[in-house]
């Protein structure tokens, strides 16, 4: 299924929703402020987040699944899926592989889907948390980090070979997530855990192409539930820094401790150039891949705001890549990635719309009270006008949701594909 642009402005049209006459209120409001509302709706209509290829069937849970009928059985099913969400929002040109879930069969083929639904390939994911049927080593204690030198090598090499697929699609970095750690106290040497894992990971380091990036992802928990070997910044930065330049922290919402100050984590990151990688959920208590912005639509602003900051005032930092790592149970998958395509830049437009300049005399005279207006002025603005211009702009539906139903999206994927599917991944 193929949705075009003309389709959609025929739909916006007779929509013939008001946010236009809202642009010129915002218009008014900020430019007296020196804030640019048409500045802001280029830069979100540039904005591109990647599609984890695991995101697109309903799934989010270890325990029941229950499947939403439609969904994609192959990676050409899912690029088709990620198709209809970028014609949609023009937001989502991207995707991120996981192998072996997304081994291509015909690299060319699938890179002539992809370009035909105008999507390139973002950060490959490797597996080692998993034995696959086929595997001569198993990852049951530890793959990175492992105590067993064939069960490292093994690793090493699957992370070899993802990148060798990548380079075929055009990719150009490579994520590494552990599960490695342990469950009970005495289980592992710490530091001999550490030590496997900084020299498992330098290994692949230096079999990437020279325009590649690696992005190391931190998780304090799950499945270890005594300790995770990178379970914090603090070793992602570090072991990024023994790897090399092209070494960086990826930040997922989701894995980090009740309470944490992740902004803070993001500013210090991209002080130090070391902030590569972002993945977009919401939770409420641990690693629960809610929708994104659906949980604390705040702390995503608070931290979208470190977000603008570092990418105008941190050159040292590259620019990062984004991905949603979010899947759900009970929504239809679409849906609930086009609710968190929105969240997202909800919150890139509240965060472009804070009064830098204002901001910084305030907090140089120290008024406390003045800093907290600043933000929340703009976190208070009703920002959706603005979200729906950048799309009207880029040839979107102004309000995909609308469109996703009024298209009969489900129905016809489920015609196509069959009622009981299960796509592959988590
Ligand atoms: C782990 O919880 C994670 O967030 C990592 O990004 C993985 O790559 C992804 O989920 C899917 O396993
Ligand atoms: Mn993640
Ligand atoms: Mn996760």
């Amino acid at each position: 299924m193929k949705i075009n642009t003309d389709q959609l402005s025929e739909f916006n049209k007779k929509q013939n929703d008001s946010f236009e006459n809202e642009i010129d209120f915002l218009e008014n409001k900020f430019a007296k402020k020196g804030i640019s509302i048409a500045k802001i709706i280029q830069k979100l209509a540039d904005f591109q987040v990647a599609i984890p290829s695991w995101a697109l069937g309903a799934g989010g849970t270890r325990f029941g699944r229950f499947s939403y009928g439609g969904e994609p059985s192959s990676l050409e099913q899912k690029l088709d899926d990620i198709g209809i969400l970028h014609a949609l929002t023009k937001t989502a040109g991207a995707v991120s592989l996981h192998i072996p879930w997304d081994i291509p069969e015909d690299v060319n083929a699938i890179k002539d889907i992809a370009k035909s639904h105008d999507i390139v390939f973002d950060a490959m994911n490797s597996n080692t948390f998993q034995d696959q049927p086929d595997a001569k080593e198993s990852y049951k204690f530890g793959s990175l980090n492992s105590i067993n030198k064939a069960s490292r090598e093994y690793a090493v090499k699957h992370n070899k070979e993802v990148i060798r697929i990548g380079q075929q699609l055009g990719s150009k970095s490579l994520t590494v997530w552990l599960a490695d750690g342990a469950s009970f106290p005495g289980q592992l040497n710490f530091q001999k855990a550490l030590q496997n894992t900084e020299k498992s990971l330098k290994e692949i380091y230096v079999s990437m192409p020279e325009d590649w990036k690696l992005f190391i992802e931190y998780k304090p928990y799950e499945p270890n539930f005594y300790s995770t070997t990178i379970q914090d910044w603090g070793t992602s930065f570090m072991l990024a820094n023994a790897c090399g330049d092209r070494a960086f922290t990826l930040v997922d919402l989701g894995h980090h401790l009740p309470n944490t100050n992740i902004e803070q984590i993001v500013a210090t990151l991209m002080y130090k150039g070391k902030l590569g990688g972002f993945h977009f959920n919401d939770s409420k208590y641990g690693d629960d891949d809610l929708t994104v912005g659906s949980i604390k639509p705040y702390a995503l602003f608070l931290i979208f705001n470190e977000l603008v900051y570092g990418m105008e005032n941190n050159p040292q930092n590259p620019y990062p890549a984004w991905m949603i790592d979010a899947s759900h149970n009970i929504k239809d998958p679409l849906e609930d990635l086009l609710q968190s395509l929105e969240a997202i830049l909800i919150a890139y437009a509240q965060a472009l719309l804070v009064d830098q300049k204002a901001l910084k005399e305030a907090q140089q005279n120290n008024d406390v009270t003045k800093c907290q207006e600043i933000l929340q002025d703009a976190y208070r603005t009703d920002v959706r006008p603005i979200v729906k211009a950048a799309r009207a702009k880029s040839g979107a539906a102004v309000n995909p949701i609308d469109a996703y139903r009024a298209f009969d999206v489900r129905n016809t994927l489920i015609e196509a594909r069959g009622l009981k599917t299960v796509a592959t991944g988590l």
